[in-house]
C-alpha cells in the first residue's frame, strides 16, 4: 500500500514537473518569436544534387527546429500533400534508390514543438540518369552534365531526351556557377548550347533563344565585322564572353564550348567529343 502511494506520488509529481517545463518552454517562444512573426523558422539555402541514383538534399540550421520534414514528387509545385519524409534530426538528407531518368523535386519545412510545420523552403530539383551526372539547381534552374564525352549532335539529343537543352547562358553569374561547377570538376572544354551550324557566322542558342531575349543578357555575338569572327559580346560587367580572337571558324568550327577556368568560351568543330551541360527550366 505504502509502495502505491509512493509511485503514484512520484507519477504525479512527474506530470507537474513535466506540464511546467512545457509551460516555461512555451513562454520562451511566445517572448523569442511566436507574437513577432508566424514564420520565423523557414529553412533556407536549399540546395539539391543528384548522382549515381541519389539525391543529396541541404539547408541551413533552423534555431528550436526539433526535426524537419521534406515533402517530394516528380512533377514540381511540390506542397504538403505530396510524399513526406518527417523526423530528419540532421540539416540534411540523403534520397536514396531513385529511378532513372526521372526528375525529383524537393521542399524542406522545419517543426517545432510549438509551431507545427513552418512554411516550406524554396523549391530544388535534381535529375537522376544513367546518362547525366553532377546535376545542380542554381537560380530555380537545374543543370547537369553528360555521363561521357560525346560529339555536339549526340550531346543535343541526350538534353532533348532528358527535357533540356543544352545550356543558354544569359549571365555572367550562371556562366560562373558553370564553369565553377562542371569546368572545375571535369576540367576540359564543355559543350554550351551557342552553335552557328545552320548559318556561318549567325550564332543562336540551342533552345531557340537569341540575343536579347527577355533582356537577359544572352548575346552571343557583336561583332563590328558582322560575321562574328572574333566577338567582342561582353557581360554585363565589361569583361569578355569569348576568349581573345574567338569565335574563329578555324577549320569551320561551328559549336561553342567553355574553354578555359576563367568561363571565357571558344568555337570548335562539332565533331569533337565534349562533356556536355544540359539546362532544365
Ligand atoms: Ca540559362
Ligand atoms: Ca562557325
Ligand atoms: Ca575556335
Amino acid at each position: 500500500m505504502k509502495n502505491i502511494f509512493f509511485i503514484s506520488f512520484i507519477s504525479t509529481f512527474s506530470l507537474i514537473a513535466y506540464s511546467c517545463s512545457e509551460k516555461d518552454d512555451y513562454k520562451s517562444f511566445e517572448k523569442y518569436g511566436a507574437s513577432s512573426t508566424s514564420n520565423p523558422y523557414i529553412p533556407d539555402n536549399f540546395t539539391v544534387s543528384g548522382a549515381n541514383n541519389t539525391v543529396t538534399i541541404t539547408w541551413n540550421h533552423v534555431d528550436d527546429a526539433t526535426s524537419y520534414t521534406i515533402f517530394w514528387n516528380t512533377e514540381g509545385g511540390v506542397d504538403t500533400s505530396d510524399n513526406a519524409i518527417t523526423s530528419i534530426t540532421n540539416d540534411n538528407y540523403t534520397h536514396s534508390n531513385l529511378e532513372d531518368g526521372s526528375r525529383y523535386y524537393y521542399k524542406v519545412a522545419a517543426v517545432s514543438k510549438f509551431y507545427g510545420t513552418s512554411t516550406l523552403s524554396s523549391e530544388a530539383s535534381a535529375i537522376i540518369s544513367s546518362n547525366i551526372q553532377g546535376s545542380q539547381t542554381y537560380n530555380s534552374h537545374t543543370y547537369a552534365i553528360t555521363s561521357s564525352a560525346m560529339n555536339f549532335a549526340n550531346a543535343k539529343i541526350q538534353a532533348a531526351a532528358l527535357g533540356g537543352y543544352l545550356t543558354t547562358i544569359n549571365t555572367k553569374a550562371e556562366n560562373t556557377f558553370l564553369t565553377t561547377e562542371f569546368y572545375g570538376t571535369y576540367g576540359a572544354a564543355i559543350w554550351i548550347g551557342a552553335n552557328d551550324i545552320e548559318t556561318e557566322g549567325t550564332w543562336i542558342w540551342d533552345n531557340g533563344t537569341t540575343s536579347g531575349d527577355n533582356g537577359l543578357t544572352d548575346t552571343i555575338c557583336n561583332a563590328p565585322s558582322g560575321d562574328c569572327q572574333p566577338s567582342n559580346a561582353t557581360w554585363a560587367d565589361g569583361s569578355r564572353k569569348w576568349n581573345n580572337g574567338e569565335p574563329n571558324n578555324a577549320g569551320n568550327e561551328d559549336c561553342a564550348n567553355i574553354t578555359r577556368s576563367d568561363g571565357t568560351w571558344n568555337d570548335l568543330r562539332c565533331s569533337r567529343t565534349l562533356y556536355g551541360i544540359i539546362e532544365f527550366d
